[in-house]
């Protein structure tokens, strides 16, 4: 196998070369030449070798984006990789083009650094051994079976000592390590906020969406073509949603749409629309909405100057003023006297907004009779600012304020989430693919753990427990699902638990959860941490025992299901056989489950090759009516008994083999065609017979089960409607004294953007990623200035829970008072110092949940200061965590 790397490395194209052929593409809009670009595709001209075949190779990470990716293949070796091909590129049907990151996955599947071999931890003994060396002792090579041995042996252990409750497999995990703990008696589950922040409860209680990833939110795409105004709350798709999303946005811009963009920082994405930028302090957004709102109740004339949409006020929602409160209301407030100020003595003005939110009354004034009823407006918000402490009303207050001003139902007018893959392409899916007919086996046990306190609970053996989002995964809970045999009235109190064993699978989780000190604590602190993974992540490098795993390439190929966007289907095939002694998590699931002594037909039921086929035979594609759905894949008997699976012939759109060489399937679209979609058309028509999914049917902005689900829960409580509460690490905490404004231990807000470079922590160890994109803090001039930080300098960054080093990129293009952080580098803590030289943005946030078990990533203050030590070197030159 030792070959194998010298074939990899005989057929690489260089680093070098790699950064030549994409740099003539990079964009001008380099931030002070210390971030990245967007890349454009390698060289066209490369030298294709003719004995290789080119294999459609999709990503495997959720990033925010859905592309077609190709990989050459010579002779089991990847050697290079396209983007999409199959199609003519035009604005209403473009090719599915991949971005940087998917360009270098090849850098991923054959990285020098991929993990080789089972290993385990030098001192590790049954029952932790030497448990303080997690994260720094040396690592031995072992065999697949004395891996699998530990494992078994581990589990039945810590089971027979301390029963199943103290098992914790985090993170959405793989189904079958959950399906095989299901079976073999139960395990700890974990929930959390996650991306959606506020988005994860809110929305789907008060009718302002369906589900967690409710594309019919928002109008079509071509729809939104013809919107004039969009104002927009922290959404960033030129670096969170590559691929396509950012490209419709810039046919919005095409076709006239003008754009106003409230940001703490001045986006790529502002600045390739030709944006106004309206700077905000993070977590502050509410004020600003609220004294939005004060304005059109103050300045609407319905004669002379209508603001504000009355009718659609009055038939689509419940709650606005006292005369149309819900019936379940159990306070006397309403939404509109709160604004004015009647409970508090606080009027919501501009003047008010404007001190905490940094945005001068004026323009608060301006951008409320922007968004005016008479104006095609479209208010739209990523999910980013409600990943915020106390947010739990934010997306109410989003809807609040498109309901009184109408923009629902109407073409050209939207109200809604904008956001990851379908951010630029909402709408009902036009071609779905089918089940893998793989079962997901939930926990039978109660206890669960919620991210935003994990690490914390572990510790101090405490946990709340939580009927309502026990089982959720990615599906939502309804506001039926919620109160369904759940007393709600009763807060939820504290119960014991003991954490033993952490079984890490395909999620980084102690790298993306908050808390990233409590969690290594946490994790020295049981008896036995086992993950699979593809690299040394920080999850392994905490591990007693780490295993191998394939990626996806190195599997039989999968549809790429959730995760693809409106109008295509994109299917993979395998790429290259396992590296080394990777195994498939699949296989170790079922090998452990035979040495427990399970039926391991319920752990994984078919092979991957069936279950690819079983998505293929099940996908549906929309007919030319735009309402019925047709099979998409045309099966032959021949295809099956080639496949060697088991299945029918089935009559369909696009023939198998012709569907896995495209490794795409695109339904063809244009303006005017049956594919069009206005979200809640129906709803604004006759909301009594086209009901949201309310307990009123109406659009709540007063909602007393949104109060009760989330109150239950034992976080803080929250008001029924939309109203301003301060984040516990928020602006006003920046100041010791509030009045004098004096400055407190931790003046600046941190936030976190998700990051070019990375999806995630995925690809933060590729070297031609890290030269491309270096891995910066931005900081604001001003700031920097009056620290003595210059441009590359290194920056030590103190939280109340930890400490970070990361070079310094300063930049007009941030508010003063703020410091962003892009998300998901992997810690490098340094054991004496406590101080992490990765610069992991979780290493600075703490275990403080709100509300719906929030996780704050957005809020989180901190210090600042010049690194007097070694400056960090760029981590381009940083070993790699190779093992051989
Ligand atoms: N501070 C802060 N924290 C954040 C955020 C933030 O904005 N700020 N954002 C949050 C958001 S929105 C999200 S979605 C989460 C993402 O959190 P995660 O989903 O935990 O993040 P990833 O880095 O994508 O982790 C996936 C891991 O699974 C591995 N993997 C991939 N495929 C397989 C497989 O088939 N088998 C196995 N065994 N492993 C596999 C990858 O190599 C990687 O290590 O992070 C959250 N954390
Ligand atoms: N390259 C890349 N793309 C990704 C991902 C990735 O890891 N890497 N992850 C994907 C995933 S899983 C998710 S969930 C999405 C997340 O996508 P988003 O929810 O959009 O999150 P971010 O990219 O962190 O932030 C978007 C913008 O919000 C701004 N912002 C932060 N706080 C506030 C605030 O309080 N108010 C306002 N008005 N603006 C604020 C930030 O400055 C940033 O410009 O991204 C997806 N896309
Ligand atoms: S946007 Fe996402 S799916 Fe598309 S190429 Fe980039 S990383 Fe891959
Ligand atoms: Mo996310």
């Amino acid at each position: 196998m030792a070959s194998l790397l010298k074939k990899i490395a005989d057929k690489q194209i260089s680093r070098r070369t790699f950064l030549a052929a994409t740099a003539a593409g990079t964009a001008g809009l380099a931030l002070a030449g210390c971030s990245g670009n967007i890349l454009t595709p390698a060289g066209a001209n490369l030298d294709t070798a003719k004995e290789g075949k080119w294999v459609s190779a999709t990503c495997w990470h959720n990033c925010g984006g859905r592309c077609v990716n190709k990989a050459y293949v010579v002779d089991g070796v990847i050697v290079r990789q396209k983007t999409d091909d199959t199609r003519p590129d035009t604005p209403d049907a473009p090719q599915q083009r991949g971005c940087l990151r998917g360009r270098s996955q090849k850098h991923q599947a054959q990285g020098v650094d991929r993990l080789k071999y089972p290993m385990k931890r030098k001192n590790w003994e049954p029952g932790g051994g030497k448990k303080e060396l997690r994260g720094q002792d040396e690592w031995v090579r072992i065999s697949w079976d004395e891996a699998l041995d530990i494992l078994t042996s581990e589990l039945q252990r810590i089971k027979g000592a301390y029963g199943n409750a103290s098992i914790l497999v985090p993170g959405e995990a793989n189904s079958e390590v959950m399906n095989l703990m299901s079976i073999y008696g139960g395990f700890v589950p974990s929930w959390g906020t996650m991306s959606f922040g506020s988005w994860f409860i809110t929305p789907h209680i008060i009718g302002f969406a369906d589900n967690l990833f409710d594309p019919k939110a928002l109008n079509d795409r071509f729809d939104m073509r013809k919107t004039d105004l969009v104002v927009a709350f922290g959404i960033n798709p030129a670096w969170s949603s590559l691929g396509n999303p950012m490209y419709h946005f810039l046919q919005m811009k095409e076709a006239g749409t003008k754009f106003i963009i409230i940001d703490p920082f001045y986006t790529d994405t502002a600045a390739t629309l030709e944006a106004e930028w309206i700077p905000i302090k993070p977590a502050t957004d509410m004020t600003l909405l609220l004294a939005m709102a004060y304005t059109l109740i103050v300045e609407d004339d319905p004669v002379n100057k209508p603001l504000i949409d009355w009718d659609f006020l009055n038939r689509c929602t419940v709650g606005f003023d006292v005369e149309h409160m819900p019936a379940d209301a159990e306070t006397n407030e309403n939404f509109k006297d709160y604004v004015l100020g009647k409970y508090d003595n606080i009027p919501k003005t501009p003047e008010w907004a404007s001190e905490i939110c940094g945005i001068d009354p004026h323009t608060i004034k301006y951008l409320a009779r922007a968004i005016g009823m008479q104006n095609k407006v479209s208010i739209l918000a990523s999910w980013a600012s409600g990943r915020a402490q106390n947010s739990d009303n934010l997306p109410q207050m989003f809807m609040t304020l498109g309901a009184m001003t109408g923009h629902f139902g109407k073409s050209g007018h939207m109200t809604g989430a904008s956001c990851w893959n379908y951010a630029g392409n909402p709408g009902p899916a036009l071609v779905n693919p089918g089940g893998s007919g793989e079962p997901f086996l939930g926990s039978p046990l109660k206890e669960v753990l919620c991210e935003a306190d994990m690490w914390t609970g572990l510790l101090r053996k405490k946990y709340l427990p939580n009927s309502i989002m026990k089982t959720i995964k990615y599906s939502p809970p309804t506001w039926q699902d919620t109160v369904k045999g759940v007393d709600l009235k009763t807060r939820v109190q504290e119960e014991d638990i003991n954490i033993q064993m952490i079984w890490h699978t395909s999620e980084a989780t102690l790298q993306t959860r908050d808390g990233m000190n409590k969690g290594i604590e946490a994790h020295r602190a049981v008896e036995f941490v086992v993950s699979q993974s593809h690299f040394l992540t920080t999850n392994s490098k905490y591990a007693d025992l780490v295993l191998p795993v394939t990626t996806l390439w190195e599997r039989a190929g999968d549809i790429d299901g959730l995760f693809s966007n409106r109008d295509v289907l994109i299917v993979s095939s395998q790429v290259i056989e396992p590296i080394f002694e990777a195994k498939d998590d699949n296989w170790i699931a079922v090998e452990v489950g035979k040495r427990l002594g399970l039926d391991v037909s319920q752990i994984v039921v078919s092979d991957r090759k069936q279950q690819l086929f079983n998505k293929l035979a099940g996908s549906t594609v929309v007919k030319e009516d735009g309402k019925t759905f047709e099979p998409l894949v045309d099966i032959t008997a021949e295809d099956i008994s080639e496949w060697g699976v088991s299945g029918q012939p089935q009559t369909g759109r696009i023939p198998l083999t012709k569907l896995l060489e495209d490794g795409v399937y695109q339904v063809e679209r244009h303006e005017g065609d049956n594919y069009g979609f206005i979200a809640y058309e129906d709803f604004r028509k006759d909301p009594e017979k086209n009901p949201v999914n309310s307990v009123s049917g109406k659009l709540e902005i007063y909602s007393q089960t949104l109060a009760d689900i989330i109150n239950n829960l034992g976080y803080t409580k929250i008001s029924p409607y939309p109203k301003y509460v301060p984040p516990i690490q928020g602006y006003e905490a920046t100041f010791s004294d509030w009045q004098s404004k004096a400055k407190g231990a931790y003046p600046y807000q941190l936030i976190t953007p998700h990051y070019l470079r990375r999806s995630h922590s995925i690809f933060d160890n590729i070297l031609q990623l890290r030269e491309a994109c270096p891995n910066p803090v931005f900081l604001s001039a001003q700031d920097a200035a009056a620290k003595g930080i210059k441009d590359k300098d290194t920056v030590l960054i103190t939280s109340e829970f930890g400490q970070v080093l990361r070079n310094a990129c300063v930049t007009e293009r941030l508010v003063p008072g703020v410091v962003a952080l892009p998300h998901g580098s992997w810690c490098d803590v340094d054991e004496k110092t406590g101080i992490d030289h990765g610069g992991a943005d979780n290493i600075l946030s703490g275990n403080v949940p709100t509300g719906q078990g929030l996780s704050g990533w957005n809020t989180c203050n901190v210090n600042l200061e010049k690194w007097t030590g070694a400056p960090l070197i760029p981590d381009v030159e940083k070993p790699q965590r190779i093992f051989s």
